[in-house]
């Protein structure tokens, strides 16, 4: 049982530069040291090159960068994980999840995709009011853009939850796929009939700004309303623990707009929470050697 660590430090999805930089100031928080104390093999694969984003490309080759960008995050993967391991992936704009459900996808997994988060990120070409490709990686996802590329998850695969900032458009796109979209006060209304929805196999995909930016200002594009701090680190924990955590992502990390190091300090939690509970529940991983272990850290 491996935890894979990967850097993916794209802006091709909403290009400002300093979130490429978010991998190497949330490492610096002591990922790496603590990931070391966990009863696992860690693998850090470094920081993937990836090509920046430019305003200045059309909307088309934009998605087409985003969607290269994710096919060799994909292989990447497809490389290195055996079954059972954990790919935990800093990026980058929220454009990093989608190699991440492509990869989950390719290597044979029936999962749901827990996108915690402000935003949709359901937009197509059309309905999309920016042109940013991290605002339409769930379209793509599940095939509403047929000319970059097919679908790899079906909608019904797919929970929105901290939702608070949808676009006309994409919330029409969101309902007649029947998508899951709750809102951060639905989530507290409904948390454990929304975890007992869950399918075994999950990966979340964790956007900073799902949390409220009085506690977490360091993100590109703040949406007041969200989780508190601690709601988003227990809601984390409770997500992965008695499943089987398949993948974390954290994403649109933008360490310049962090107040002190309020942000970055909130990412380690929640990754921390992820991987604790992983470590502890994960119905893979009892009887193994590290089973009888205490939890108690
Ligand atoms: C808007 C758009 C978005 C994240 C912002 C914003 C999308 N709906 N996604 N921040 N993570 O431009 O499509
Ligand atoms: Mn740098
Ligand atoms: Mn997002
Ligand atoms: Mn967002």
């Amino acid at each position: 049982m491996t935890i894979h660590v990967l850097g993916f430090p794209t802006t091709l999805g909403l290009p400002r530069h300093a979130v490429r930089h978010a991998p190497e100031a949330l490492r610096a928080t002591g990922l790496l040291d603590f990931l070391g104390q966990l009863d696992s093999r860690v693998i850090d694969h470094g920081d993937m090159a990836v090509p920046p984003g430019l305003r200045s490309d059309p909307v088309p080759v934009r998605i087409a960068k985003v969607v290269e960008a994710a096919r060799r995050q994909q292989q990447h993967w497809q490389r290195v994980a055996r079954p059972g391991d954990l790919l935990f992936t800093i990026g980058g704009d929220h454009s990093t999840s989608l190699g991440t459900i492509m990869a989950l996808a390719a290597l044979g997994y029936d999962f749901d995709v827990v996108w915690v988060d402000a935003h949709g990120d359901f937009n197509t070409v059309e309905t999309s009011p920016s042109g940013n490709p991290h605002g339409m990686v769930l379209a793509l996802a599940t095939g509403l853009l047929p000319d970059a590329m097919d679908g790899v998850i079906r909608p019904d695969r797919l929970r929105l939850w901290g939702i608070r900032d949808l676009d006309p458009g994409e919330r029409r796109l969101l309902s007649e796929a029947r998508v899951e979209v709750v809102s951060p006060a639905e989530v507290r209304a409904r948390r454990a009939e929304l975890l007992a929805g869950l399918r075994p196999n999950v990966f979340v995909s964790f956007d900073i700004d799902s949390v409220d930016p009085a506690e977490a200002p360091g993100t590109m594009t703040p949406v007041p309303g969200g989780f508190t701090r601690d709601e988003a680190v227990s809601l984390v924990a409770d997500i992965v623990r008695g499943r089987n955590l398949l993948a974390l992502d954290v994403v649109e990390f933008h360490p310049d707009r962090d107040e002190g190091d309020a942000t970055g300090r909130l990412a380690h939690a929640v990754i921390r929470a992820a991987l604790e509970a992983w470590r502890g529940q994960s119905p893979i991983r009892s009887g193994s050697p590290c089973a009888s272990r205490s939890d108690a850290d």
